[in-house]
Formats: C-alpha cells, structure tokens, sequence
C-alpha cells in the first residue's frame, strides 16, 4: 500500500508547482490552513465532508453527527446522503424524487469505501433509502451491484419496507410535464440535485457515497451514472475520493470519477482533476446545449475542490467548525 510519504512523492513528480488550489472562493481560507509538502498541501483539520448541492448542507450535518457519535466514515456518509433520500421535497434523490417518464420513480446509489469495497443498487423501486441498500449489496453478498426486481427483493429481504416514493409534488410535475412534452426526457438545470458525498476521517480513511432518482422522466429501465463505480463515484485509500452530478450518459463516458482519481494520482489538486475531466467531456461532445455535469474531489489531504461545465453548481463543504456552501468554478455561463 501506498504511503501517504511515497504519495507526495510520486505526486511531486507529476504536475510542477501546483499547491494548495483546493476548492474555490472563500471557505478554505477560512478553514485549514495547510502545510505545503512538496507540491501537495496537508491539513489537519480532519474530519472534512463534502457533497454536492444546497441539500449537501444537512446532508454533511448529519454526517458529521455520526462521527462525533463514534461512526465510521462509512457510517457517515450513508447517514448524511440518507438525509436527502428521506427529504420528500427533494425531488432528485429518493423519496419524492421525480419519476421517470411512465410515472414511475426508479433510484440509483452506490457507496465505496477506502479499501475498494464497494456495493450499488440500480434501477430500485419502492425503497426509500437506496444507499443503505447498497451498503448492504457491499457487506453481505459477494456482488457489487444488484439491480430492478432482484435488488428490491434483497432489499425487502434485508428488512427494508416498501414505500411509494411518488409524492403528490412530484406526480404534479410529471402531470403537467406529460402536457407539454412530447413524451422526452428531458435534460435541464432542475433536475441536477443527485446528492454524492465524500469524507475523510481524522485517520485519514476516506469514503464516499452517491444516490439519486436520475434524470426526470427518463426511459424506463435507464440507468445512469451514480450507481456505477468509478462513474459516479470513485475512491482510492490511497489518493482520494470524487463524484460527479448532471448528465450520467455523459460521466459514464470518460469513467468520470475514477478519471479524476487518477488525475489526483499524478499529482493534480481536487480542483485541477476535476476541470481537467470536465474537458474531456466537452471535448467529446459536439454540441453541450443542456449538457450540465459537475465533479467534486477530495484528496487524501483533505483539499477539496469541484468544476462543472455550467454556472450554478455548488457544494457544501463541512469541518467540525463550519459547513458552507462552494460555488465552483466553469467552463460557461448557464
Ligand atoms: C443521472 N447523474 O442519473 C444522475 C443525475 C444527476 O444531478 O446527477 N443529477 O444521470
């Protein structure tokens, strides 16, 4: 295994001169202050959470009541990324997320920790906290991913209880969505709240987790990125963790998460892996009308950071002091 010494090292090989870029306006400055090693910076204000979107706020909160409470990392973001599956006004992730375009509301998740074991759930129906789900799929089957029927029956098996996850709000949009559309799924600011989480503990063990209701009125059956590993969500003891958010089609194609990683592994701040992935997947894509997609880093340093094609994606990001919202810096304006 690699030491956090070889780490800096390797890394010190890779991009000249890049420090402490972290995460963007304002708040880390306000936090760690970090030692800079090499080209790499170190904090020691662990425990960090971080996690895409306004409802991240919470969400971290909850996280990191379970720490303080004796949780593991893993606990943690499970418990955080439960906060927004079981808000029913949330309408992306979860309970009263939006369905997809036959009315029903099918969910994805996936949850990863520092020594690669991971477990996801796709294309769920019913349940109301799908990452618990997964971590289940993780500790108590060979498998990494059970989807559809099969994941539910495991689930209804764990003791998890059915629920119908369509809330009034919710079928109200997909209503009036039938009125005006011509039956497509649609891709627009909206529906971009799926909720991933990353953390790191005060031993340096880091975990993540993603969940989501997907894209509204998706085809029936699509599954996107979230619940794949190393797509939606990507982690490696030995460097750190990311996620992303938006178009899943989109993520899946550059393996968006694990790219990042790897990015970070070459010597890359959070910040720098995650513009540099954003590229490739405008480069890939003629036309990126709508095509919104957000990644958000966490190193095993504890630096954080995000960048997204378009304005307007933001993240939390939470120590045992403080829990503030980062905008993160793009490519275009919305
Ligand atoms: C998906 N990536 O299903 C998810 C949607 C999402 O923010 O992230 N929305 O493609």
């Amino acid at each position: 295994m690699k030491t956090r010494r070889n780490f800096i090292k390797s890394a010190s090989l890779g991009v000249a001169g890049a420090a402490f870029v972290g995460c963007t306006e304002g708040v880390l400055d306000d936090i760690a202050k970090p030692k800079i090693i090499g080209n790499q910076s170190f904090t020691t204000n662990f425990p960090i959470i971080v996690s895409t979107w306004k409802h991240g706020q919470p969400a971290n909160a909850a996280g990191m009541e379970m720490l303080n409470n004796g949780g593991t990392i893993l606990d943690a973001v499970e418990t955080g990324v439960r906060d927004s599956e079981s808000d029913p006004e949330n309408q992306s992730v979860g309970l009263g997320g939006l369905p997809d375009r036959d009315g029903n509301v099918t969910l994805d998740a996936c949850i990863m920790d520092h020594e690669s074991r991971c477990g996801a759930v796709a294309f769920l129906q019913n349940i109301e906290n799908p990452i618990s789900v997964a971590r289940k799929v993780m500790e108590d089957t060979p498998h990494v991913l059970l989807s559809g029927a099969g994941a539910l029956e495991f689930a209804l098996e764990k003791g998890f209880k059915k629920t119908d996850l369509l809330t009034a709000k919710s079928k109200k949009a997909w209503d009036e969505w039938k009125i005006k559309s011509k039956y497509q799924p649609i891709i627009n600011r909206e529906n971009h709240d799926t909720i991933g989480m990353l953390g790191i503990d005060s031993n340096g063990n880091l975990a993540g987790a993603c969940t989501t209701s997907g894209l509204a009125y998706k085809l029936h059956g699509r599954v996107g990125d979230s619940p794949i590993i190393g797509a939606g969500l990507f982690v490696d003891g030995d460097v750190g963790a990311a996620c992303a958010t938006g178009v899943g089609e989109a993520v899946i194609r550059i393996a968006g998460s694990a790219i990042v990683v790897e990015l970070m592994r070459g010597g890359a701040t959070p910040e720098e892996a995650c513009k540099e992935a954003v590229e490739r997947i405008m480069k890939k894509h003629d036309d990126v009308t709508n095509l919104q997609v957000g990644f958000l880093a966490l190193d095993k340093f504890g630096n954080a950071g995000g960048y997204s094609i378009y304005s307007g994606f933001d993240y939390a990001h939470a120590t045992t002091t403080q829990n503030e919202m980062v905008r993160a810096k793009y490519f275009k304006e919305w």
